[in-house]
């Protein structure tokens, strides 16, 4: 047996951790981090593990498989390919093109074959009913970059290994390991922060892993980090502490922004937050003070009523703070891929929302659709209805607001193809299912992820082993589907050779090429972040607006606030050895105690007479579940939290997780959004609580 020795960037979640697998051509031997990779220097997590038994999965799909009287069974790739382009391009012939519906996963955000051939598919399609996981994930963060920087790419990233004062908002990255801000081995990070006299305060309905690690943390109710931000912005204005250093001659509206923060005193921030005004005015002269500061926001603070508020305001107080752009504050990369510069939008000007939805009105930003008006669209009449849907790994049924609701109009659709490599809670209604390839099978490339990295890296990695059945990898897949739409005889360049070319024209062009990222084996050192936003911003005007109109506009809003009278707010949350919905199926992560349960403040427990471990209902408007109590103090009282990713209903991929799980998306609300990006309110639901 020979041993091979393999270098990759692990692409489940954003981290990029760098991998020394052993194999033997056949088999994986050992993952290993790899301690000479210059941005995870040496973490990884258990999911880096998994990436074999993706592979080896016994549910994996491994042929095209047709649906005939209800039983699914595997055809040909041509027949199968045949079928896709004739019953999609049929349904368009009948009912418009916008009838056909497209709704691509997360796992293509990690996967550059698919990223650089789904445009050409979406294009072949030519529908303007668009959905992706980013537009559940996500939509705030890129307002905030179109409003403000002018592209919504440019995303300013903390330069953590750098600041001395950190405050994060709604993110618990030492499980995530970070999400718009690629920082593996978060807790290092934190460590080393505070070894060097640094700080780092969480703000949190749920005293995190985070919050622990960090030390500081400061519970706040769901969905008022807006009055938290607003209120210290109040405060840099009250101190006389807005320092704009370079940034002074980009910045416009400082004014504007000084007069729309005025109402958000301390005191109401504090009687929304639950945070009292003392704490609010520290925080935000700690933050004012610190030679180098930033504040991060995520999920809890975008996927929730008033996201994009969360998000401009996060914004604006590292601006104003002069924490823009600098060395230890909020910065951007510069990737040797520079998607941002591929896709410039210097000089142009837009309107945006560029869209609004057809039955609700929802805007449209980056031509993609919020997940939240899916089911509308699929099921109210009229021209333009989702009458056919094409899901490439993707799973809405559990991953969008009200699933349940997802899953019913599904049902009502003429057809449904995927490109999947599971029979999972969406695609098991396909009528035709094509299989993906996994990780090991393709090369890798990140092409997003190193746009949000704190410190410029590159690597590039070829597949370890070949597809099963010699099925044609993923991306190729989505090639030949998209030239049997069009009528082009032949497939486009392979990504090896798009990279290339992409490479050759980004910043690093002297440094890194694909034959040198080969041969350097791990990733290539770029070196730390660098100010560079005169040159990256975005604007057609070329200014930094601090206060665009749209978040004004929704300032009235936010005043009109009152907390709910529900019983109890639930919130979501995320677990090391689950990636969103598709990780159950590897026993090594799955095995143990169930970790779907509905985490609650042994004072609620105790006033509801739940004990721990006990099954209790959980009632939305959107529908109800019944799951175990986990009893901790690590929650605010009156908030309750619920992991997403669980409640498999349907096959092996139910089976294998051993226990009776459900989704958090049965009871979220499709109803609750922000306005201002159409984002899901994904937290902050309202519930009822009762022992069974
Ligand atoms: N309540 C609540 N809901 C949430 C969230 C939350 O925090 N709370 N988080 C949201 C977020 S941030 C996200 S990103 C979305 C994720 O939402 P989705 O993208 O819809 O869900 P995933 O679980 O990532 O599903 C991916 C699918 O891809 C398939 N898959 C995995 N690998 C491959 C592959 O290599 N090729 C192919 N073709 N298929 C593959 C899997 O079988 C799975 O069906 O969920 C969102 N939903
Ligand atoms: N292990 C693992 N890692 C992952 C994933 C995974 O499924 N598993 N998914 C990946 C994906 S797709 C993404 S997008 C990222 C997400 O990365 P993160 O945003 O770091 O992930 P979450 O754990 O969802 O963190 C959200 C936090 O917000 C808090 N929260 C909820 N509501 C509120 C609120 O109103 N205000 C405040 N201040 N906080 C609130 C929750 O308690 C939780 O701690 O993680 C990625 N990494
Ligand atoms: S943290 Fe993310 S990138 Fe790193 S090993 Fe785990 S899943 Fe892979
Ligand atoms: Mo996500």
């Amino acid at each position: 047996m020979t041993l091979h020795t393999h270098h990759r960037t692990c692409n489940i979640c954003e981290a990029m951790c760098g991998l020394v697998i052993a194999h033997d051509g056949r088999d994986v031997i050992s993952v290993k981090p790899d301690p000479d990779d210059p941005l995870s220097r040496g973490h990884i997590c258990p999911k880096a593990v998994a990436l074999q038994d993706f592979r080896t999965d016994p549910d994996r799909i491994t042929a095209p498989l047709l649906k005939v009287n209800g039983e699914f069974r595997a055809i040909g790739w041509d027949e199968a390919l045949d079928l896709a382009a004739e019953r999609l391009r049929a349904v368009q012939a009948a009912h418009g093109t916008d009838a056909v519906g497209v709704y691509l996963g997360n796992p293509n955000a990690h996967k550059f074959g698919n990223l650089l051939n789904l445009p050409g598919l979406v294009k072949a399609l030519g529908t303007s009913n668009r959905y992706s996981s980013a537009t559940a994930d996500q939509i705030p963060h890129h307002v905030a970059s179109i409003h403000m920087l002018g592209h919504p790419m440019l995303m300013p990233i903390p330069d953590i290994d750098r600041t001395d004062f950190m405050v994060i908002v709604g993110g618990n990255p030492l499980v995530s390991n970070g999400s718009m801000m690629t920082a593996p081995g978060f807790g290092r990070r934190i460590d080393e922060l505070k070894a060097r006299g640094g700080r780092v305060v969480v703000i949190d309905p749920r005293r995190t892993e985070t919050a622990e690690r960090a030390g500081e943390h400061l519970f706040i109710r769901p969905e008022t980090d807006a009055f938290l931000l607003l209120a210290m912005i109040r405060q840099v204005f009250e101190d006389d502490a807005v320092t704009l250093r370079h940034l002074a001659p980009l910045v416009d509206g400082v004014e504007a922004l000084r007069e729309a923060v005025r109402p958000f005193t301390p005191e109401l921030a504090a009687s929304r937050t639950g945070i009292s005004a003392e704490a609010i005015v520290a925080l935000a002269r700690d933050l004012a003070q610190a030679d180098r500061a930033v504040v991060y926001s995520r999920m809890g603070a975008s996927t929730q009523s008033f996201g994009s508020l969360c998000l401009w305001a996060t914004y604006a107080l590292n601006i104003l703070t002069g924490n823009f752009d600098r060395e230890g504050g909020a910065m951007f990369t510069t990737p040797a891929l520079d998607y941002v510069g591929m896709t410039s939008r210097k000089g142009k000007t837009r309107s945006y929302p560029e869209k609004r939805s057809r039955v609700s009105g929802q805007p449209l930003y980056n031509g993609e659709f919020p997940v939240s008006v899916m089911a509308e669209e699929m099921e109210t009449p009229g021209p333009g209805q989702i009458r056919a849907l094409v899901t490439v790994a993707g799973n809405p049924v559990l991953t969008a607001p009200n699933g349940r609701r997802i899953e019913r109009a599904l049902e009502g659709l003429d057809f449904i193809m995927s490109i999947d490599i599971h029979v999972n809670d969406t695609t098991r209604h396909a009528d035709l299912i094509l299989p993906g390839t996994v990780a090991l099978e393709e090369s890798v490339y990140d092409m997003v992820f190193h746009g949000f990295a704190v410190r410029n890296t590159a690597a590039y990695a070829r597949p370890i082993f070949d597809p099963p059945n010699g099925n044609p990898q993923e991306w190729e897949v989505i090639a030949r589907l998209t030239a049997r739409l069009t009528g082009a005889n032949r497939i486009g360049p392979s990504p090896e050779e798009m990279l290339a070319g992409l490479l050759a024209a980004g910043p690093h062009a002297d440094k890194v090429t694909v034959e040198r990222l080969l041969e350097a084996g791990g990733a290539v050192d770029l070196g730390p972040l660098v100010p560079n936003l005169a040159e990256r911003l975005e604007t057609p005007d070329g200014r930094l607006h601090v206060a665009p109109q749209v978040f004004l506009d929704d300032l009235p809003r936010l005043l009109a606030f009152r907390p709910s009278d529900a019983p109890f707010i639930m919130i979501g949350r995320r677990q090391v050895r689950s990636h969103n919905s598709w990780t159950q199926n590897s026993t090594r992560l799955v095995k143990g105690r169930n970790r779907c349960t509905v985490q609650i403040n042994p004072a609620d427990a105790a006033r509801l007479g739940v004990s721990d471990d006990a099954p209790v209902r959980v009632r939305s408007r959107a529908g109800s579940v019944t799951m175990p109590a986990e009893i901790t103090d690590a929650m605010a009282p009156g908030v309750v939290s619920i992991p997403q990713g669980w409640g498999q209903r349907h096959g092996r991929l139910s089976a294998a997780t051993q226990n009776a799980t459900v989704s958090i998306n049965d009871l979220t609300d499709d109803a609750r959004i922000d306005p201002v990006s159409g984002n899901a309110a994904f937290n902050g639901v309202p519930v009822e609580i009762a022992p069974v």
